[in-house]
């Protein structure tokens, strides 16, 4: 989409927008919320490229600043988009923590090239890419319970968990008989027991080649996964596409937008349609569905799928139409809607969740029932976030804002009653996609900052070339009035974030011994007769060469390994540095060998000594002022 500036507003904005650039200009903007209760609605000032946004204040501005040593009080978790990874971010300082790798291979950690890694990654290790958009954290009875962290990725159908004691991807599942996983969410009540998932891309089914030209016979579905087996435990046939979806706060709805109700495989053909739909799932009839025998399976996977077509007889999903081409879906945090945003339309669907039991037995006349009210918010709305005290606040790609609005006057005011729902639009900069704020996916939501993640940065950093960092804008929302604080540029592309509360999340500071993250490579040890903790050994078995050492800064356990050319040789080590942030690392030099070993932690590695020769190893994480002589060598002898 082109750069649609500030400047030049297309026709037919909302009347409430009219004269808002002469309603606060300039300076004018600090102090403005009073005037909100009088005139229902304010904006903040004209944020041109000529007059440079200005952080103003709610009151708590200065909470922002988060000084040197000092903890902030969020963790944001936020996704690496097509980087594949999950960085973390002190919020509200977006000091940036820690990254995660996930779908990507990760130089400084190993991931991607320690064995364990390998393992968690499965037949999938072979893609060294990820396309990471959803993060979102377990739940507790509609309370982030800080157990797991689940993202997607879209480029090569793979949803993984991050466990959040030791910010590690523990597990990874390749989801069968679809493709790009896109929108992702977590059961919230009772607790996170399933991780939703939606299949983007309809295609024939099974993929085996078959229907290649037929588009009418190509199909996606709707996807449960065990969130602590991570297998996917069943699978719902649907008509259209899927794009995001979210869950309720029963238990037991789930919803998804779908923006291809044509079946479409050209983008004229997406757009055909007046409107597309809302796919709303009953979990319990599924279930039902499932432990019934109703279900098929789809070529060599034996996953159940159950058929949720518009044909089908077994009464798992409805189609609610909504104005074409939806793209995010999001229940507010009181739990009453579902709510998708237009994209095509200027508008929002809100989709009253009460009454959804009436729609699955058939109590009402029309699918369109159960909208509450479908409110005009702006150019190109893509999702919504909330701040725990009735307004919702949704991104607008095409006039790059954010809007604040109120649901209650919002239903009001479709049932007839004169009353404005908007209460103040903001510039960001530029053209947004996902909004987070603080808690709001749960019903904890605080209402104190809003990230509006930004997709161009045009001007707003030093130019660095053709390629820009997406702009992640920090909103105070305290107040009645939204005040932009906080510019962090971040790199290709984060979709998505989650905030939660620094007490929601327990971490370990060194491993445990008996951690199941390294469980098999210790069980390999017994078998060879090694205990890790206290043996320095080099099994021999045929062609296999197993290097068993320890590491205490600044010594390895074993500084010459001597193999022969051709041998594939695996190296375990065990970091018996029980002291918090005493990382050590594994690295052989011309190997492409690299890996993290933190304290109490075993990694391996496996890789073939192919060259002749004398190898150093050394220590690369900075360990102790003898970090440098933190070496070893691998003797290779020619074959
Ligand atoms: S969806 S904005 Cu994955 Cu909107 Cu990206
Ligand atoms: Cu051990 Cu650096
Ligand atoms: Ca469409």
């Amino acid at each position: 989409m082109s750069d649609k500036h500030n400047d030049d507003k297309p026709a037919g904005k909302p009347a409430v927008n009219k004269g808002r650039r002469s309603f606060l200009a300039g300076s004018a903007m600090v102090g403005a919320a009073g005037m909100v209760g009088v005139t229902g609605v304010a904006g903040v000032g004209a944020l041109t490229r000529s007059q440079p946004a200005k952080a103003a204040s709610n009151g708590n501005v200065a909470d922002i600043h988060v000084p040197p040593g000092e903890l902030d009080e969020y963790y944001g978790f936020w996704s690496g988009g097509h980087n594949g990874e999950v960085r973390v971010y002190g919020v509200p300082s977006m000091r940036e923590i820690m990254r995660i790798p996930v779908f990507n291979h990760c130089s400084a950690t190993g991931w991607g090239m320690t064995d364990e890694s390998k393992r968690i990654m499965g037949d999938s290790h072979r893609f060294t890419n990820g396309d990471a958009h959803h993060p979102h954290v377990s739940y507790t009875d509609g309370s982030h319970d800080g157990r797991y962290l689940f993202i997607n990725d879209k480029a090569n159908t793979r949803v993984a968990r991050i466990r959040l004691d030791v910010f590690k991807t523990d597990k990874m599942v390749t989801v069968p008989n679809v493709q790009a996983i896109h929108g992702l969410r977590l059961q919230k009540v009772p607790r996170t027991n399933y991780v939703f998932a939606n299949g983007e891309y309809m295609i024939p089914q099974p993929n085996d080649g078959r229907d290649i030209n037929d588009p009418s016979k190509y199909h996606t579905l709707w996807n449960a996964i065990d969130a602590e087996t991570m297998e996917v435990k069943w699978q719902v046939m649907v008509d259209g596409n899927l794009d995001n979806m979210d869950a309720d706060y029963t238990g037991k709805y789930a919803a998804a937008t779908c923006y291809n109700s044509e079946g479409a495989v050209d983008l004229a053909g997406k757009m055909r349609a007046d409107r597309d739909w809302v796919t709303v799932f009953s979990i319990e009839r599924i279930e039902q569905a499932v432990a019934e025998g109703n279900y098929m399976t789809i070529g060599d996977s034996d996953v159940p799928v159950v058929d949720g077509r518009k044909a089908s007889g077994l009464n798992v999903t409805r189609y609610v139409p909504v104005p074409k081409n939806p793209h995010g879906l999001n229940t507010s945090t009181d739990g009453k809607y579902f709510i998708a945003a237009g994209k095509l339309s200027p508008t929002v669907s809100m989709i009253e969740i009460a009454k959804l039991d009436d729609l699955f037995e058939g109590k009402l006349d029309d699918e369109r029932d159960v909208i509450a009210a479908e409110p005009e918010i702006g150019l190109g709305p893509l999702h919504t976030t909330y701040d725990g005290r009735g307004n919702a606040y949704t991104t607008v790609f095409i006039d790059s804002q954010v809007v604040k609005w109120n649901m209650e006057d919002a239903v009001r005011n479709y049932n007839g009653e004169d009353v404005e729902y908007i209460r103040q639009k903001l510039d960001v900069h530029y053209q947004p996609g996902h909004n987070h704020a603080t808690l709001a996916e749960s019903k904890d939501a605080d209402g104190k900052w809003l990230f509006s993640l930004n997709k161009f940065s045009k001007d707003r950093y030093l130019p660095v070339g053709p390629l820009h960092p997406e702009n992640d804008q920090m909103i105070d929302i305290s107040g009645d009035e939204m005040v932009l604080v906080h510019d962090t540029p971040t790199f290709a592309e984060p979709h998505d974030a989650v905030i939660v509360r620094r007490d929601q999340i327990q971490t370990k500071q060194i491993w445990e011994r008996d951690d199941p993250y390294f469980a098999e490579t210790i069980a390999m040890a017994e078998a060879d007769g090694v205990n890790v903790e206290t043996d320095n050994k080099i099994i021999r078995d045929g062609n296999k060469v197993r290097v068993y050492m320890t590491s205490v800064a600044p010594n390895f356990g074993i500084t010459e390994i001597p193999v022969k050319q051709g041998n594939e040789v695996t190296v375990v080590v065990t970091n018996l540095d029980r002291i918090e942030d005493l990382t050590h690392g594994f690295c052989v030099v011309d190997h492409g060998v690299s890996m993290e070993i933190s304290p109490m932690q075993t990694a391996s590695i496996t890789f073939t000594a192919d060259k002749p020769g004398v190898f150093w190893y050394y220590c690369n994480w900075f360990c102790h002022a003898l970090h440098m002589e933190m070496v070893g060598r691998l003797l290779v002898e020619p074959a």
